[in-house]
């Protein structure tokens, strides 16, 4: 049986504050297998492709403005059910409501900016996964 992918990164705050290392020890001590990661200043027309779905919402540009603020840490993680499992680890995008526990509710706050800063981003269905592998890492 193959395994489940899941595209994560670890966006600009999670950069900037240092916390890498923590969002990877969280996937790591979860079980799920890290096969791909590298660190990358994603450009606009990348961030365009990735974040396609939400193009024209009041959030998208501020969105793209700080994706580009910083560098991400782009992962490809590898288990049963891991989208599920690190939407999960995630918790909410809203980190206000985020539950303790999880990356967003643990390490994120409202920081009152146009848009959310919640640290990290997971795949949220196999296909987008394999859309958003091949943007961050190429067929
Ligand atoms: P990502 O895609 O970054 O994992 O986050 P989510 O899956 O949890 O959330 P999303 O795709 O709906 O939103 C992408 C990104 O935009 C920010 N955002 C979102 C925001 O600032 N205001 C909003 O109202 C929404 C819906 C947060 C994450």
């Amino acid at each position: 049986m193959s395994t489940e992918k899941t595209l994560i990164l670890v966006k600009p705050d999670g950069v900037r504050r240092q916390l890498v290392g923590e969002v990877i020890s969280r996937i790591e001590k979860k079980g799920y297998v890290i096969t791909a990661m590298r660190m990358m200043q994603a450009d606009r027309a990348l961030l365009e492709r990735h974040y396609a779905e939400h193009q024209g919402k009041p959030f998208f540009e501020p969105l793209v403005e700080f994706m580009m603020s910083g560098p991400v840490v782009a992962i490809v993680a590898e288990g049963n059910r891991v989208i599920e499992g690190f939407r999960s680890l995630a918790g909410a995008t809203d980190p206000t409501v985020a539950a303790p526990g999880t990356i967003r509710g643990d390490l994120a706050r409202d920081q009152g900016t146009k848009v959310v800063q919640n640290i990290v981003h997971g795949s949220d269905s196999p296909e987008s996964a394999a859309r958003e592998i091949e943007i961050f890492f190429g067929k």
